[in-house]
């Protein structure tokens, strides 16, 4: 059995170019003290079961991918705990890829609490979202969804009703949102990654082939819809 997805190796070499972080960006704008920042959690590794192996293969190599469209913005991956296995997977075969630490690191913290408590300013965050994009059901989608106010679920219809794997919608934070006055978020993208939950909807009943493809794309989603945002 494969140990772990096997992708595309051709943008290992773009992202040492040696570039001084934070002296250049999109517009040439310098910003310095708060550079535009995505946080986003490990998509499909709880509720959904996908293998943590597999899913810090895939957020590697995706990271890798867009490091040299990111301008003077940066990636930030979160998990709750000390003790996340994504997260030292992820910060290992970062480590190894001589993938810039200004631009891509990870953290430990609430989501949804990261300037408050954390003293990191995200401008934007992503949710691993439900395929109807509706609040509850646990996990990250549910932290969210009540932090953001009942604002965010008005917002979000107006953008889609449903995703399909491997797809994501950022949605605006009205004005009132407590999380954009209180974090300074002003964008949720909500990302639905591969599911290998049987008890959960599009169950891919271990067709790991398929769910890398998905998780792939569910990155390349995100991290496309964060620089359309932020450019
Ligand atoms: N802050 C940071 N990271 C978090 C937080 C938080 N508040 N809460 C969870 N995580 P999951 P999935 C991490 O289960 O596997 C929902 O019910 C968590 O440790 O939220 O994609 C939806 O409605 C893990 O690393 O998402 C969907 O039905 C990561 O976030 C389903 O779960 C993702 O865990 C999606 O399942």
């Amino acid at each position: 059995e494969e140990s772990s997805c096997r992708m595309s190796r051709n943008v290992a070499m773009e992202s040492e170019k040696g570039e001084s972080p934070g002296v250049r960006s999109l517009e040439g704008k310098i910003t310095q003290s708060d550079p535009p920042t995505l946080a986003f959690p490990s998509i499909s590794t709880s509720d959904f079961k996908f293998s943590h192996e597999k899913a810090a293969e895939i957020i590697v190599e995706k990271v890798e991918e867009f490091m040299d469209k990111l301008g003077n913005a940066r990636l930030v991956l979160v998990d709750l705990s000390h003790g996340s296995k994504i997260l030292s997977m992820v910060k290992a075969k970062a480590t190894e890829k001589n993938i810039s630490s200004t631009k891509f690191f990870t953290f430990v913290g609430d989501i949804t609490k990261l300037n408050s408590e954390g003293g990191l300013r995200c401008n934007v965050i992503a949710n691993a979202a439900n395929w109807r994009l509706k609040p509850g059901g646990g996990g990250v989608n549910a932290a969210i969804f009540s932090a953001a106010g009942p604002g965010l679920e008005v917002a979000t219809k107006q953008q889609a009703n449903s995703l399909h794997p491997g797809n994501a919608v950022a949605v605006q934070l009205p004005s009132t949102s407590p999380l954009l006055n209180r974090e300074g978020v002003t964008h949720v993208i909500h990302v639905l990654g591969p599911n290998m939950n049987p008890q959960r909807p599009n169950y891919l009943n271990n067709d790991y082939d398929e769910g890398c493809k998905l998780l792939g794309n569910a990155y390349s989603s995100l991290f496309q819809a964060f620089i359309s945002i932020v450019q």
